[in-house]
């Protein structure tokens, strides 16, 4: 259900014809980068082949919330834009897919995670293994090429170039962050709210939420509004946070079947909104035995954490949580001056509100 005071936003959405185009440019996509090193005399096709098959795996099988973002945000800020510049905006999405594709391996090898978008992680297969690491660089890599091909003749080239580096930093520096709480020797001083916001801007809401807007509206030529793109990253930032809190929520709560992955942050230790809030509504009991059963990677242990979560409620907590963080939004969009977009805000808030994958 959708709070009673929502207005239905009217922003600019992509159309059917659009998101087909988005779709198809994937392909066009790969066999450039294929075709960029075909004349070669060395025997690189046999990287090459590998390459794909990497990628076709990793890159175009997910939600493309991220990829689809860029088009919409471009949509939104220029009233006609052209074919050309559709298309422009259709391979920034795409890079942005790419790297998510890269974090996505790398971050299941991290947390030891079995399945992702419904098939087994790319390192769990057998002629994968370790060679995953090698493909995240690949994959990287992969989307500065793709930003070298397509928009290398834009006057915007180096401000995306700068800015992807600088947020692929950022997401780097959230994973370290993340991976290192496992390793905490006290973990109710460590595991904070505060703590679990620095991790969560970093490692997710800038890649996810910020960086597809940003780039929607450096090609409309509104990258250098600084006071505009401020109030636009507070924005974005402020629905990534939701938007991991979610993916916490799903791990425990989610269908597997629709996730299309099995949950591991129990097991993994991690800094959780779900453990946070568990921590909060504890008795000295319960406490005990969130304590003595976090952190292990057996069966029954995940069995008795995921029991405590219930018993604990948090499925109502979290939804009080998500109607709450909703209206808040709204409202700061609602704030937002008359020359950004609302609607287009909205729009992205409720394209992922009580999101099941
Ligand atoms: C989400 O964490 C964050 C990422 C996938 C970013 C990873 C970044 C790297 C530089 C490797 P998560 O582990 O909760 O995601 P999921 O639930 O999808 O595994
Ligand atoms: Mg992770
Ligand atoms: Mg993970
Ligand atoms: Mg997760």
């Amino acid at each position: 259900m959708i709070p009673d005071i929502m207005v239905e936003p009217t922003a600019v959405t992509l159309t059917n014809d659009e998101i087909q185009e988005f779709e198809s440019m994937y392909s066009e996509i790969l066999e450039a980068v294929i075709k960029d090193y075909e004349n070669s005399k060395d025997q690189l096709y046999l990287a090459t082949d590998w390459m794909v098959k990497a990628i076709n795996y990793n890159v175009p099988k997910g939600k493309k919330l991220r990829g689809l973002m860029v088009p919409i945000t471009y949509r939104n800020f220029v009233k006609n834009p052209t074919k050309e510049e559709m298309r422009m905006a259709y391979v920034l999405g795409w890079c942005i897919e790419i790297l998510q594709g890269a974090c996505l391996v790398a971050d299941d090898i991290m947390d030891k995670s079995e399945t992702r978008r419904g098939q087994p992680c790319w390192y769990k297969l057998e002629d994968v293994g370790l060679m995953a690491v090698n493909d995240t660089f690949m994959l990287e890599n992969l989307a500065y090429k793709v930003l070298k091909l397509y928009v290398s003749k834009e006057p915007y080239y180096m401000e995306v170039l700068e800015i992807t580096h600088e947020i692929t930093l950022k997401t780097i520096l959230g994973q370290c962050m993340d991976c290192h709480m496992e390793n905490s020797d006290d973990i109710l001083e460590s595991f904070t709210m505060d703590r679990y916001s620095s991790i969560v801007k970093y490692k997710t809401s800038y890649y996810t939420m910020y960086l597809p807007v940003l780039f929607g509206m450096i090609m409309a030529g509104r990258g250098r509004d600084q006071k505009s793109i401020q109030k636009v990253e507070e924005i974005m930032l402020d629905i990534g946070h939701y938007f991991q809190v979610q993916d916490d929520f799903l791990d425990c709560f989610g269908n597997e079947d629709v996730t299309g992955k099995i949950g591991t942050d129990i097991q993994d230790s991690k800094c959780s909104w779900l453990f946070i809030q568990a921590v909060q509504k504890c008795n000295d009991k319960e406490l005990e035995c969130l304590l003595n059963n976090y952190g292990c990677n057996e069966r029954g242990k995940i069995e008795r954490v995921k029991r405590l979560y219930k018993d604990l409620e948090l499925e109502n907590v979290f939804r009080e949580y998500e109607n709450n963080v909703y209206l808040e939004i709204v409202d700061k969009i609602q704030k937002l001056p008359v020359e950004l977009p609302g609607k287009l805000f909205e729009m992205l808030l409720l394209k992922i509100f009580q999101r099941q994958n």
